[in-house]
């Protein structure tokens, strides 16, 4: 399974390939749509998301509602393209009409980026760097997470903290998972008061030019033991995670399971005693029996490889770099100092973030299973899995 992204935040559209899956797998136009719309969402948000409406323009490898073997190219148009056509035309242009982004915003890939290309100002890499391009992984991602749903296994995040404002208790699959489902997304806190707390810090930093980023949990349910491996450092579930949901916009850090408090913990305090369950554990899991947890400390992943419970993968998310009240910076034109360029921007985008991670753990997972249990049709795919099981 292979997947990459064309496009640019103010461009025409943003282009979407994807290519690798069986035959066979429903896919569902309006699930893409519902997805993208989730990254839409979220409090904090800026102009921009009123501008945009986000669908996937499907132009090859769905056929009669199903894939069929052949790459999957997207399109998601930019609506805000309207505003910007004269400004970035992809032929000369009016220099005139270009709109430099002057002084680079410390946070941002502008300076290092400028420099690396050697550009006059930062709007070219902004245009790229920008998370508008999360959108495509989305729609990918979507493709990938209905592969998975065919086998039983599903994706599903929440928010678990905004600045200072932390979810207070354990949150359940099914809690999770019912966040998708939501008409007001708010802050994708499975816990009202906590969500409470967290909309007041986005407050706190909309009143004060701020911005504020927050942690993201994203949740495997489902997916058997054995998928990833320990035999080589390039194949292990949790370095292609961590891959995957580092290379998203403004995260800094990944954590599987409750990897970050383990390394202040004794050993006896974090493995996950193993215990056997003879009969049905519930109704999804089937006639299988299995060998269960007191808990999950894990994330779902030891030596590497998915070991049946839930994969926990938390994703850092940096406060957004463009502050309505600049932080310094340097004119590209005369090296003197200024303040930071400031363009439209978000305040906060945990939430979206946390969707654009499920696609991303969708598509590593995806990529796995694929690899693990074979097969050119979803049938043969599902038959696998299925005798694996
Ligand atoms: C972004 C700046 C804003 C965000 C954008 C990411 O866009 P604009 O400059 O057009 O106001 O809204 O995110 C999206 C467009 C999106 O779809 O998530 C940035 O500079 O990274």
């Amino acid at each position: 399974l292979r997947f990459s992204t064309a496009g640019e935040s103010h461009g025409e559209s943003l282009v979407a390939l994807i290519s690798g899956l069986p035959a066979g797998v429903p896919v569902d136009q309006e699930f893409l749509d519902h997805e993208l719309w989730r990254r839409q969402q979220g409090y904090g948000r800026g102009g921009r998301m009123r501008i945009e409406r986000d669908t996937a323009h499907i132009l090859s490898g769905v056929r009669h509602g199903k894939t069929i073997g052949s790459p999957i190219a997207m399109t998601l148009a930019n609506r805000d393209w309207k505003n910007w056509e004269e400004i970035l035309p992809v032929g000369e242009g009016d220099a005139e009409k270009h709109k430099a982004v002057a002084s680079p915003r410390p946070g941002h890939a502008d300076l290092a980026g400028a420099l690396k290309y050697d550009f006059k100002d930062a709007r070219y890499i902004l245009e790229r760097a920008s998370a508008r391009e999360s959108a495509a992984r989305v729609a990918c991602g979507a493709i990938a997470k209905l592969l998975l749903r065919a086998l039983g296994v599903e994706v599903a995040s929440h928010v678990v903290r905004v600045g200072s404002a932390e979810l207070s208790r354990e949150a359940s699959f099914a809690e999770i998972a019912a966040i998708a489902q939501r008409e007001d997304v708010l802050l994708a806190c499975v816990d009202p008061e906590s969500e409470a707390r967290m909309k007041a810090e986005v407050d706190q930093a909309l009143r004060t030019g701020d911005t504020i980023g927050g942690v993201f949990e994203v949740v495997v349910h489902g997916l058997p033991p054995g998928v990833g491996t320990h035999v080589n450092w390039d194949e292990r579930l949790d370095g292609l995670l961590a891959q995957a949901v580092m290379s998203l916009q403004a995260v800094k850090a990944v954590e599987l399971g409750r990897g970050v408090t383990a390394a202040q913990s004794p050993g006896s305090k974090v493995h996950d005693a193993i215990a056997y369950e003879a009969e049905p554990v519930s109704e999804d899991a089937g006639k299988f029996t299995r060998f269960s947890r007191e808990h999950n400390n894990a994330g779902g992943i030891e030596g590497g490889i998915s070991n049946g419970e839930d994969l926990v993968v938390r994703g850092y998310l940096k406060p957004i770099s463009t502050l309505r009240r600049p932080l310094a910076s340097v004119s590209f034109e005369t090296r003197e100092t200024t303040k930071a360029a400031y363009e439209r921007s978000d305040v906060c985008v945990v939430p979206a973030a946390g969707v654009a991670a499920e696609a991303m753990v969708a598509l590593a997972v995806a990529r796995l299973v694929i690899e693990k249990f074979g097969g050119d049709s979803l049938r043969e795919l599902h038959r696998n899995f299925s005798s694996y099981c």
